[in-house]
């Protein structure tokens, strides 16, 4: 069988993404759609090599669609993704919209990929934060079981988007040219301020909560949360998030401090062994090569490396581990293509009768 494939969201940071990681894919494809908004309606785009105008999206564009990968925001999914759904399509959808519906598997091929399973036509991607700290942790957790993961992100500005990878070179010129630096994106789109993020930390993204946490921490704890306990509200797995934007492009470092249920045969060399066989995963450390993970080396590849693997001396059963990828592939497109692959080996491309949102 050959597919038809939609990607939604195609001239993005994440869409673009999607077109190379589709044409490098196990997936048979027979046609594939380029969908956006108005704005870039007509833009020529290559898929193969073959030429591929994009079109704005209606209900419609979906007609004889059976996979669609979705990356052109919340809204956008919102709208359109139960409207692929009722015309027979599956879509993997790369934002939060669906992703704490509980009819919505949330996936991560080397972690759940059980949960595929129960689809009903959507299946939603997790944030890229997430993504990297769940492939890191998972051969930890089947390993020895974890009871508490308190993690600090060292974001790219690319998680924001094309236009705030565009923000941040101009400022990062600016103050090389001597003049005053504009921020118009970071921290947030539509915020009341805007700080630079050039030669800059920002300790937000996305908005506030009421309890003080930003929504980017809220998602690291209640997306862990479901993927490795099933439940975003599981009590017994303890997450704690900060997340930082850091003047980086591309690939998202994180500082992550587990501790684990069973420590009776573990030490820190157990746990660089546990990570060296685990799916997905590249172990890159030795100090004294000065070997660890970096953002500039994880762009471009689809793996999670891991390195600076200590236990800590002063709580036994804790460990620390530095978590680096590719936020726009492994946190973006290529989980998503990765789910889809998933779905077609396991023949899944399929929305069953009581599919999301039937009335
Ligand atoms: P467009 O190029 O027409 O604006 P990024 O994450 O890099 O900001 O990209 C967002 C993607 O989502 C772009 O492809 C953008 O298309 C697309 N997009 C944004 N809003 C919509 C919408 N309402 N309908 C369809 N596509 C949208
Ligand atoms: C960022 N993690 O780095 C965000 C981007 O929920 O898919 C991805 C938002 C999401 O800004």
């Amino acid at each position: 069988k050959q597919y038809n494939v939609a990607i939604l969201g195609a001239t993005g940071a994440v869409g673009t993404r999607l077109i190379q990681q589709l044409e490098q894919s196990t997936i048979p494809v027979n046609q594939v759609k380029l969908l956006a908004s108005p704005r870039s309606a007509g833009t020529g785009l290559q898929f193969k090599g073959q030429d591929i105008t994009v079109e704005a999206t209606t209900p419609e564009s979906f007609d004889d669609v059976d996979i669609v990968l979705a990356s052109a925001g919340g809204a956008a999914s919102k709208q359109f993704l139960p409207e692929a759904v009722k015309r027979g399509a599956v879509a993997v959808d790369n934002t939060s919209a669906f992703r704490m519906d509980p009819e919505v598997p949330l996936v991560v091929p080397e972690v759940n990929e059980e949960a595929l399973q129960q689809h009903k036509g959507i299946i939603a991607n997790p944030n890229c934060s997430t993504i990297q700290m769940v492939v890191a942790l998972k051969p930890i957790m089947d390993a020895v079981g974890l009871k508490q993961i308190i993690v600090s992100t060292y974001q790219a500005g690319s998680g924001a988007g094309q236009m705030a990878i565009k923000e941040l070179d101009e400022e990062a010129q600016q103050h090389l040219n001597g003049e005053p630096m504009t921020a118009n994106i970071f921290p947030v789109k539509g915020a009341a301020h805007h700080y630079p993020l050039a030669f800059n930390l920002l300790p937000q993204i996305d908005v506030f909560e009421e309890d003080g946490s930003t929504h980017e921490e809220w998602k690291m704890v209640h997306e862990t949360k479901k993927i490795m306990a099933g439940d975003m509200n599981d009590p017994k797995l303890k997450v704690n998030a900060t997340c930082v934007r850091v003047p980086v492009v591309i690939g998202h470092g994180e500082s992550v401090y587990f501790e684990v249920e069973d420590n009776a045969n573990l030490d820190a060399h157990k746990v660089q062994a546990l990570l060296q066989a685990g799916a997905g995963v590249v172990l890159e450390d030795d100090p004294a090569q000065q070997l660890y993970p970096q953002p500039i080396n994880a762009a471009g590849h689809t793996e999670t490396y891991v390195g600076r693997v200590r236990a800590d001396p002063e709580n036994p059963g804790a460990y620390n581990l530095w978590v680096v990828a590719d936020n726009l592939l492994k946190g973006a497109a290529a989980n998503t293509v990765e789910i889809a692959e998933k779905l077609v080996e396991h023949d899944l491309v399929q929305v069953p009768a009581d599919y999301y949102g039937k009335e």
